[in-house]
């Protein structure tokens, strides 16, 4: 694949299950972005039973937000770790401080808001199951596995997250709504706010690939899109 020319910084945010992860799987097949997503390191270290993992899970299990400090702590390494690479950055920041840390460490360029309504979200969560391992995500209704309960690429079980239950849900909910979303206002005073609202992936994935098709040329005529 062609080198990128230049570095783009990228956030996803939206409320839990707004299809961050399901969106950034389909941005790094057409375009060159490391996806970092916050939750799926947590749920490594979790499954990995390191002590930091032992850590988050009290947090994560109920919904609730794991400390800045911990969370910052793994998402700056892996951040530092890809310093050469365009990244898109999903579940972090998720609290000003933390916000403010990124902006510490590196310049944010754009960050992409799914915002999409609550209750298509409760909908979801109930029906997702994803691959420990990889992290891959699927929901019953919208992307069911080709065989039911197994992945299909390492035909290995599914599980549903331990934080979809619906009190967790609704813990979450209100999480995003006092701690995360004040960030969508951070980041508008910095003029680097994108919205893209809808109930439907398949609906907003379009607007999203074209807003990137056009930021990235303006970049550099071979720059990111992949071949
Ligand atoms: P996470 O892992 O960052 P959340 O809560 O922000 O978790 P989540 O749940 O991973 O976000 P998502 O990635 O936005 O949701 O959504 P998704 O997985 O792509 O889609 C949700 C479901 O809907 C899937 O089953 C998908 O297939 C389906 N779907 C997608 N589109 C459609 C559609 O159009 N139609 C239908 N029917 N279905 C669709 O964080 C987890 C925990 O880690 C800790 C916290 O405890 C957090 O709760 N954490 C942090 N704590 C502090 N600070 C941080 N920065 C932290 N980061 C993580
Ligand atoms: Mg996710």
């Amino acid at each position: 694949p062609p080198k990128p020319l230049s570095l783009i910084r990228a956030i996803i945010m939206g409320p839990p299950g707004s299809g961050k992860g399901t969106v950034s799987s389909r941005i790094v097949t057409k375009f060159i972005f490391h996806h970092i997503s916050s939750g799926d390191i947590l749920r490594h270290h979790i499954r990995s039973n390191t002590e930091l993992g032992l850590e988050a899970q009290k947090f994560t299990s109920s919904g609730l937000l794991v400390p800045d400090n911990l969370v910052t702590k793994v998402v700056l390494a892996e951040l530092n770790a890809n310093q050469d690479k365009s990244w898109l950055l999903d579940g972090y920041p998720r609290t000003v401080s933390q916000a403010e840390e990124l902006d510490r460490n590196f310049l944010v360029g754009v960050v992409l808001n799914l915002d999409v309504p609550f209750d298509t979200i409760t909908e979801r969560i109930s029906k997702r199951w994803i691959h420990p391992g990889s992290g891959r995500t699927y929901n019953l209704d919208f992307n069911p596995p080709v065989i039911a309960g197994k992945d299909d690429v390492s035909g290995e079980d599914l599980v549903q997250r331990e934080d979809d239950k619906p009190e967790s849900v609704t813990k979450r909910l209100e999480l995003y709504s006092n701690m995360t979303k004040p960030l969508l206002d951070y980041y508008s005073d910095q003029d680097k706010v994108v919205s893209f609202s809808g109930t439907e992936t398949n609906v907003i994935w379009p607007h999203i690939k074209k807003y990137l098709e056009e930021k990235t040329e303006a970049m550099g005529k071979h720059g990111f899109l992949t071949p």
